[in-house]
């Protein structure tokens, strides 16, 4: 069976964003791949992170996870850190990844920013330990959103040098699996910019944690414009917003952007955000009550990691006794 590894990094609050564009897509891949989701500690530490919040924040997005419908006995739901070849293999690969390569990409540029001489060199070498989390697994595919193309390509050039200098062919070629429209939630205070756990304004995000009051007072407050909804998606061109909040209820509510349109066509987004206000209370309450229930059980929360990395283990355990030989690592 073809093999699945995603992840997510424990970097703050779970919000909208990541289950639209993550969580919900892997609960319908674990019908048909064998998946392994990953809470990525080891990557939330590139930048800082609080050790007693990241110890909270690692729960909290295991919650996210099963409250989504991810199936810890089906999949394999665990944290990166408790696996040691994810650190091993990332070693592996910063000898083998060109700084060409990673000199290459946007995602470090945008993180690091202007004062890039100040960013921790485990943000640069990040692309390397996301190949190593896959390979690692010897995984056949990854679901992408339109951010982490670049890294997985870079993921297939790892691959691809590795078994060319090391003559082997221990490491598969990944495939996407390309995630539909859609899948990139913006924020709602600014429509150019993705929705993102470390955007410091609360009212940006959409948190899976948050009540019925505070989704519904982040709607009321998201930027929009003055314009009336026309009765075709594609007329919303050059309102980036207005794209957004019909975005999100399109996905929501599991219909098409033009249906939103022509159901609130020569209305205002008082009205649009009425409706869309009671779209997110619907679906997300039930996961956000799920995850407070799971997280009143940190033991529970704890055993599902320590089980799911024990079975991560013994996947990956044959996988980096081959990388040693195959490097010439005296054992
Ligand atoms: N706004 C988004 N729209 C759609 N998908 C999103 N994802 C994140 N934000 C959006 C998807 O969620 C998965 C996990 O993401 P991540 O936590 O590993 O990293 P990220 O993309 O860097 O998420 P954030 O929220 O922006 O975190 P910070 O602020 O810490 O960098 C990925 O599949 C991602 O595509």
């Amino acid at each position: 069976m073809n093999r699945v590894f995603s992840g997510a990094q424990p970097s703050g609050n779970m919000h909208l964003g990541n289950y639209l564009g993550a969580f919900r897509n892997w609960v319908g891949l674990q019908d048909d791949y064998e998946c392994i989701y990953c809470v990525v500690d080891m990557h939330a530490i590139t930048v800082w992170q609080d050790p007693a919040e990241l110890v909270a924040q690692t729960r909290e997005a295991a919650a996210a996870y099963i409250a989504s419908g991810v199936d810890p006995e089906k999949s394999i739901l665990f944290n990166q850190s408790q696996v040691a070849g994810h650190a091993e293999l990332a070693w592996v690969f910063n000898c083998v990844a060109r700084i060409g390569w990673l000199n290459r990409m946007t995602q470090f540029k945008d993180k690091a920013g202007k004062n890039r001489e100040k960013a921790s060199a485990g943000l640069y070498v990040y692309p390397n330990l996301m190949a190593a989390d896959i390979l690692l697994y010897l995984a056949t595919h990854v679901p992408v959103g339109e951010d982490q193309k670049q890294h997985l390509e870079l993921t297939r050039d790892v691959a691809q040098k590795f078994n060319h200098d090391y003559d082997t062919e221990l490491f598969p070629i990944v495939e996407p699996i390309i995630m539909g429209e859609g899948a990139r939630i913006m924020s709602l205070r600014d429509g150019t910019k993705k929705m993102s756990k470390s955007d410091p304004s609360e009212y940006s995000r959409i948190n899976l944690n948050d009540d019925a009051d505070t989704l519904a007072q982040k709607i009321r407050k998201a930027k929009t414009d003055p314009e009336l909804l026309p009765a075709k998606a594609d007329e919303l061109e050059g309102r980036p917003e207005a794209q957004n909040l019909i975005g999100i209820y399109a996905a929501l509510s599991a219909r098409s952007r033009d249906e939103i349109c022509l159901e609130y066509e020569g209305k205002g987004f008082g009205d649009v955000k009425k409706g869309l206000t009671e779209v997110v209370v619907d679906k997300l309450a039930p996961i956000t009550e799920e995850m407070a229930r799971l997280q009143k059980d940190n033991a529970y929360i704890d055993s599902i990691l320590r089980d799911g990395a024990e079975r991560a283990r013994a996947i990956a355990e044959p996988v980096m006794a081959d990388v040693r030989k195959a490097v010439g690592f005296l054992s």
